[in-house]
């Protein structure tokens, strides 16, 4: 994001879709001296005299990305799985410390469709729920981008599009997506990771956006992220596993890294927020023993021209690639 660039739709001609006056706010709640470039709130994000930020902090909160009442439809979709689990058979679990999907072809699978996946508590062994359906799933994924009505219109938005613009992404394309439920009292912590470990792009040109549909806070489980973190590389790779013999289908390449807790700055928002983290920025989310959930629905994009998409990665492109940001 080196130069201040205008808006997509100045330049873009391929692009369909009306211009739009970017209201992205260049704003870092963090205290830290290190993050101190805090600028007026109402400069819009393209025209910031600070677009540099996200380039330097590896991360960008941008409030009131989504109004109220679209938060609050996209909140409703995901509400919706909790009325329609799968049996007691089917049901698998997401746990980002423990791993047990990666023996899993559910998992895999997952990758081009709409899956559910269980927080380990909510089950007992025989699958049958110890607690209410409705705060019992840890996360749905990984197609709703594409898949489902409501999550790919606000995947696909115009103010998408600008934020990946003014991230100078040339034909971005967008190839996983989640719906994190973060249960009060149950939701499980999600542990120190980059993204590029999962969604490896050589060079690495990754941003997750992190969408708010409630207010996220210390107490039920924001995120926390250390800045300048996504300047020392990546850390490790998270691939298929090449020994047909072994039951873990996917295993990581090496240790985990040890990272250092006093390196991290709580990121709380308030609903409707997006946070664009960087692929190599180092974050977490602490378990959530508070009695308010704290739901997100979060989505990655890729640079697809001078790049390529690992075919180690976990998550494979369906036959047709993954769809373009610009172009639906
Ligand atoms: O929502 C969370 O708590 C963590 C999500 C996350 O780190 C990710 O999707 O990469």
């Amino acid at each position: 994001m080196g130069s201040l660039k205008t808006n997509r739709n100045d330049t873009v001609s391929s692009v369909s879709g009306e211009a739009t006056k970017s209201d992205l706010k260049d704003q870092c709640p963090v205290s830290s001296s290190e993050m101190a470039d805090i600028i007026e709130p109402d400069l819009s994000f393209q025209r910031s005299q600070h677009p540099h930020t996200f380039e330097r902090n590896g991360f960008v909160v941008l409030e009131d990305f989504f109004q109220p009442e679209e938060i609050d439809e996209l909140k409703f979709c995901g509400e919706e799985f909790t009325k329609n689990l799968p049996p007691e058979s089917e049901r698998k679990v997401f746990n980002s410390i423990e791993s047990q999907q990666s023996k899993d072809k559910y998992f895999l699978n997952s990758a081009n469709k709409i899956s559910v996946f269980f927080e380990t508590e909510a089950l007992d062994n025989d699958g049958k729920l110890k607690v209410h359906p409705r705060v019992s799933l840890n996360k749905v994924g990984h197609a709703l981008h594409w898949l489902h009505p409501t999550f790919k219109k606000y995947t696909f938005d115009e103010r998408v599009k600008e934020a990946a613009f003014q991230l100078d992404y040339e034909e971005p394309a967008v190839c996983q997506s989640m719906y994190i439920y973060k249960n009060p009292g149950i939701g499980s912590e999600v542990m120190m990771h980059q993204d590029a470990t999962y969604l490896y792009t050589d060079p690495v040109k990754l941003i997750g956006f992190w969408i708010a549909l409630e207010d996220a806070t210390q107490e039920n489980g924001c995120l926390w992220i250390a800045p300048g973190s996504h300047k020392s590389g990546v850390h490790r790779r998270y691939v298929r596993n090449k020994d047909p013999d072994s039951k873990e289908l996917l295993i990581y390449d090496r240790a985990a890294p040890c990272y250092q807790l006093s390196n991290f700055r709580p990121v709380p928002v308030s609903k409707g927020t997006c946070i664009l983290i960087h692929g190599q920025v180092v974050h977490f989310s602490y378990p959530n023993k508070n009695d308010k959930s704290r739901h997100a629905y979060t989505f990655h994009v890729i640079e697809t021209q001078h790049t390529s998409y690992s075919k180690e990665n976990w998550l494979q492109p369906p036959l047709e690639g993954f769809p373009k940001l610009y172009r639906n």
